[in-house]
């Protein structure tokens, strides 16, 4: 083994991980209506209505849709608060979180 590979550490690793970033994902039901995911959207992400409907035809068309990537707490929160907004009139709509690659 060459001396480079056995070298003990002199001092402690200081470098930290970059923290993972987290995707919050819209997903599609058939019963929200369409008006009211955009309202959503607009509301807890800070979409304009272009950005807000593009992603909800796409969640619509394909299942689901990423809406934004943040640290994990912040995904986990907006996720949270999003979903409750639709629980609050009745509507089953969902947004979840999951860690980028
Ligand atoms: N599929 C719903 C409808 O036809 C609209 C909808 C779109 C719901 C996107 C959820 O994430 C969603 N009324």
């Amino acid at each position: 083994m060459s001396d480079i590979a056995t070298k003990p550490r002199t001092r402690p690793k200081t470098r930290l991980e970059r923290p993972r970033l987290y995707k919050v994902i819209l997903l599609n039901d058939d019963f929200t209506p369409r008006d009211f995911v955009v309202v959503v959207l607009k509301a807890e992400f800070r979409m304009s209505q272009e950005e807000a409907h593009r992603v909800m035809i796409t969640a619509h068309r394909k299942g689901v849709c990423v809406v934004a990537v943040f640290a994990r707490d912040i995904a986990e929160t907006k996720a949270a608060r999003a979903t409750d907004m639709a629980r609050g009139k009745g509507y089953p709509l969902m947004f979840s979180t999951e860690p980028e690659e």
